[in-house]
């Protein structure tokens, strides 16, 4: 069939590079079409003038949190009411999940794609011209007269070397202070924590486990993103970089072994994510020697019964033992955590406090938390909905506790900690970033001591002080004493926490050394 080349643009929520949309565009352009890549803002405006400039034929939404769902529906509506005729497409996790609600909200789309998206995209666009051919494309939803239609799967790709390298035209690293890229070197994970969507998204893909890269293919792509592109810092973005047994371990030393071949470590450092029962000496030792200078880990609980729930198959001692070999390693690392799961107890939130002041007590790492969210696609929420837990539709689905006095408990948290724990610029944020920028040690951009040891000095009150308040409120709500939110003790614990965190936040902005910092950009 002879192919129109096709101009696209793809719109996304991009604070690190949005490695979604740089695939789909690097496919696109592989076929030969034109693409342009937006980061998604809540004013439509902007993209409105370059649509009118540009005429694109399709345009690309992705959607991958579900939370932004509201902010999507506003800015699609806007344009259709503007006149813009291009096809819309939505891909991402929230889409793939839930296309009948998502059409629901936003019936301007055209088509959904779901899951893996480079080759059902190249698909509709190449189709565009025949909506009876393109509505036949498996892997994707659209909708016919008001009904859903779900077209039969697409199975994913077995080998992902064969995707080109995500398209980072319009990315100039050398302008940023810390001139960071994200690359994906596998794709899935074999675990299934319960909170979890990885597992489900792929496995809609017909795929199972994890799909890796080959080490040289993707070493490739960050000696280009080093040599080329001048990046100093490379975030791995995937799921869980040393999953997969044995084999999966051996693979990551061989990316460890094909950076030191070429040296590239004397020009860059990198960050992973991974679980805490992966922290191995001798495995990250060759790691910590081709430049790996930081891990984000999944510890999420620190209470046995709550990582039962969460499905983790860990034990608080595992993390604990992690946290020591980093430690000695000299790696800095941050981590997820939740305080609450939807069957805590009082005992548990307990159990979780405790741990958080043994793994944090040194301010090595920032202690903060949340608690878990039913995201769709993942076995709590289907759990909380058989339970009949799950009140209003996915989108905004809230669930209380088995017990009031954690709900009590939990409110509490988000009255003292509001500003400390949750949010873009919560203090916990800037601290981690903080630790990361005083941590960093790489050529050009040596360690100081004295701002290293300051900035563990301050993490240290700070998680101090919130395990503190913490620990009292479990007391009083545990007693009797305190039944209410209004309780003057509570309130006046609150007040304190925020007192406190006001004074740790004046004493942070203190050391911020302007135009340096790496956690403006890492750690929103
Ligand atoms: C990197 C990352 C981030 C980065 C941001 C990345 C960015 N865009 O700037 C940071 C660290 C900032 C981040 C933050 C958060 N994240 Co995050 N993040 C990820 C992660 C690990 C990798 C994303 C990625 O690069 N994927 C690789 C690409 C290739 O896959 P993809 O994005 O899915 O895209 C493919 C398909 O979905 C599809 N597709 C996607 N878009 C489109 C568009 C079109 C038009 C088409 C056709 C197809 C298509 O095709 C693509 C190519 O195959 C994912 C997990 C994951 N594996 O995806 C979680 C994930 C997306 N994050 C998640 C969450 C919950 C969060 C936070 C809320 C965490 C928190 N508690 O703060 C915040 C929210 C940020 C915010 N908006 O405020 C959840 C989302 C769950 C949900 N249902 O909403 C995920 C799925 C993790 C998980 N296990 O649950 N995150
Ligand atoms: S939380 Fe991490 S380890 Fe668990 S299933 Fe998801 S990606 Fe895998």
């Amino acid at each position: 069939m002879n192919v129109r080349s096709r101009r696209v643009l793809l719109v996304g929520y991009e604070d690190q590079d949005n490695l979604g949309i740089r695939y789909l565009s690097s496919r696109l352009l592989q076929q030969g079409h034109h693409t342009r890549i937006v980061a998604f803002g809540d004013d439509p405006g902007p993209l409105l003038r370059l649509i009118q400039t540009e005429h694109p034929d399709v345009i690309g939404f992705s959607l991958i949190f579900q939370y932004m769902v509201p902010q999507f529906a506003r800015m699609i509506r806007a344009l259709r009411d503007a006149g813009v005729h291009a096809h819309f497409t939505i891909g991402g996790h929230y889409a793939s999940f839930e296309p009948e609600e998502l059409l629901r909200h936003i019936p301007e789309l055209d088509s959904i794609v779901r899951f893996e998206g480079e080759d059902t995209l190249i698909e509709i666009v190449e189709h565009l011209d025949h909506p009876s051919l393109w509505k036949q494309v498996p892997g994707i939803a659209w909708l016919d007269q008001g009904q859903t239609v779900l077209n039969p799967p697409r199975q994913g790709r077995t080998h992902i070397d064969d995707f080109p390298e995500p398209d980072r035209r319009d990315i100039d690293y050398r302008r940023q202070d810390l001139p960071t890229a994200s690359v994906l070197a596998s794709r899935g994970c074999p675990w299934k924590c319960s909170f979890c969507s990885i597992i489900t998204f792929y496995e809609a893909n017909g795929t199972t486990g994890r799909r890796r890269r080959t080490p040289v293919n993707v070493v490739d792509e960050v000696e280009y993103l080093v040599r080329e592109r001048g990046v100093k810092l490379i975030l791995f973005q995937d799921d869980d970089f040393l999953a997969g047994g044995t084999e999966a371990k051996a693979w990551a030393k061989a990316v460890a072994g094909e950076i030191v071949h070429r040296k590239l470590e004397e020009e860059m450092r990198w960050k992973i994510a991974c679980r805490s029962d992966e922290i191995r000496a001798d495995l990250l030792a060759p790691l910590v020697a081709a430049g790996l200078c930081h891990v984000y880990m999944g510890v999420e609980g620190g209470d046995d019964a709550s990582l039962t729930a969460l499905n983790k198959h860990l034990k608080p001692a595992v993390h604990l033992h992690a946290g020591k070999i980093l430690r000695e390693l000299n790696v800095s690392f941050d981590f997820g955590f939740m305080l609450l799961e939807p069957w805590s107890t009082l005992q548990t939130a307990r159990n979780n406090m405790e741990f958080l002041r043994l793994f944090t007590e040194d301010g090595w790492a920032v202690a903060g938390f949340c608690r878990t969210l039913p995201y769709v696609g993942t076995p709590i929420e289907r759990r909380l909905r058989e339970e009949r837990r799950l009140n209003g539709s996915s989108l905004e689905a809230e669930y209380r506790f088995l017990d009031t006095r954690v709900d009590l408990l939990w409110d509490f948290c988000l009255m003292a900690f509001e500003g400390r724990n949750f949010g873009t610029h919560a203090t916990w944020n800037v601290l981690r970033g903080l630790l990361f920028d005083t941590h960093l040690d790489m050529p050009g951009r040596r360690r100081d001591p004295d701002r290293d040891a300051a900035a563990r000095a301050l993490v240290q009150a700070s998680n101090g002080v919130m395990l503190d308040v913490l620990e009292s409120a479990i007391e009083l709500i545990e007693s009797g004493e305190a039944q209410t939110l209004e309780h003057h003790e509570l309130v006046n614990l609150a007040r304190f926490a925020r007192t406190e965190d006001q004074s740790i936040r004046r004493q942070l902005m203190a050391m911020e050394r302007t135009g340096e910092s790496a956690y403006e950009l890492l750690f929103r």
